[in-house]
């Protein structure tokens, strides 16, 4: 198949799910398009069947704000035509869906060739930004308006039939891991230079927005450490990162935490940590935490949205109500409590990791596109 994939090339989960996606896609011998307004930041070398084309950037003296949906909508007119795809498939909601609608009339209407939309909801895209009156008539209609839609937990389907009263149909379609690259590999020096006197590291890797709650891993945190002589790890960049870094400061923990910012080889920092740390207010899935899991690292979360898909209480690690910094310490405080516990939770978390390896969902995903092909309704 000939696939165009729209997606926010930053650090964003739904970006790199898409780019991790068309990857794979590529190397099972299709033929890939990714189409957005910068290279997607896990796209780093040359791979066969792979194609990127930028959107252009627009600036005109009379643009507060570049137009990115109209130049968006023209380039998959262009590409979806010279390159001849067979479906377009857009990640994250906002505003991809409505832009490649666009483009679908366009291209019936002018050229006669028509291009099947996918859609695949990815969280916030719903949950925070979707819903807001300022989105919803347009993010509902052109949800609808598409070929297919899938959704990357049965929590976030739930959450989208919930919000809008949609005609479509949702398929879940879970994210995946790609257990070459996520796995435990030996890093011994490296987590001397870290944890000298044999602490225990937790980390947290996010984008450092509200949704996050990252002061809760810090104060979570700080209870942990009064008992167990511990180091903390914050992965990522964002809005709140100064906030964190002042209450650090405050909370006399400067020496016990390292910010390290974006990191590219965040597996290598995974492979050395012993708990992962994810008390969002709000999480469709979590990545991050997969991705920690496959690592061996046990996850300590809150229990909102797809997380408990993911996460098992008491099994992969733990999950609490959202804000309960105690259950949180207590529950990382009882996985460490021996090297026997810590390595059931570790064994049983790569196990859990297992079943979303890239390799049993992909299939998924290719079958989605095959039957929505076949299916050709002109909406
Ligand atoms: O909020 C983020 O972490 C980024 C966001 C995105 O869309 O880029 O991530 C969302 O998509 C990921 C991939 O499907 C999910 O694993 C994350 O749970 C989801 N984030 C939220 O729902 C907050």
């Amino acid at each position: 198949m000939k696939i165009g994939i729209v997606c926010y090339p930053t650090f964003g989960g739904s970006g790199v799910l898409a780019t991790e996606l068309g990857l794979g896609l590529a190397k099972k011998g299709h033929e890939v398009h990714f189409i957005t307004y910068r290279t997607p930041f896990r796209l780093t070398s040359f791979q066969e069947n792979v194609f990127y084309h930028e959107v252009s950037d627009l600036n005109y003296p009379l643009f507060e704000y570049v137009p990115y949906e109209t130049a968006l909508a023209s380039k998959l007119v262009d590409v979806v035509m010279h390159e001849g795809l067979d479906l377009l498939h857009v990640h994250y909601a906002v505003p991809h869906a409505s832009v490649a609608y666009m483009a679908k009339k366009i291209l019936l209407r002018k050229k006669g060739k028509y291009i099947p939309i996918v859609t695949t909801l990815h969280g916030t895209d719903i949950t925070l930004v979707g819903r807001d009156p300022a989105m919803a008539p347009v993010v509902s209609f052109s949800i609808d308006k598409s070929d297919g839609v899938t959704a990357v937990s049965h929590a976030l389907k739930k959450e989208t039939q919930e919000t809008f009263e949609l005609q479509n149909d949702i398929h879940v379609i879970h994210n995946f891991i790609d257990l070459n690259r996520f796995s435990r590999q030996n890093k011994e020096h490296f987590k001397q230079a870290i944890a000298p006197n044999g602490e225990r590291i937790f980390i947290h890797v996010s984008n450092f927005r509200k949704v996050k709650r990252v002061g809760d891993v810090i104060r979570m945190f700080a209870l942990v450490e009064k008992e167990i002589s511990s180091t903390l790890l914050m992965i990522g960049d964002g809005p709140d990162r100064y906030q964190m870094e002042a209450l650090c400061r405050e909370m006399g923990l400067c020496d016990k935490i390292r910010f390290l910012g974006k990191q590219e080889a965040v597996e290598e920092l995974l492979a050395i940590s012993d708990i992962f740390v994810m008390p969002s207010g709000n999480e469709s899935f979590g990545l991050a935490a997969l991705e920690a899991m496959a690592c061996q690292v046990p996850v300590i979360s809150s229990n909102v949205g797809g997380i408990p898909e993911v996460n098992i209480h008491g099994v992969t690690g733990y999950i609490s109500e959202v804000g309960d910094i105690e259950s949180m310490a207590k529950n990382a405080l009882s996985i460490l409590k021996s090297e026997e516990e810590l390595t059931k939770f570790r064994e049983a978390a790569l196990k859990q990791a297992k079943r979303f390896s890239i390799n049993n969902i992909l299939p998924q995903y290719e079958d989605y596109y095959k039957k929505i092909i076949e299916t050709k309704v002109y909406v």
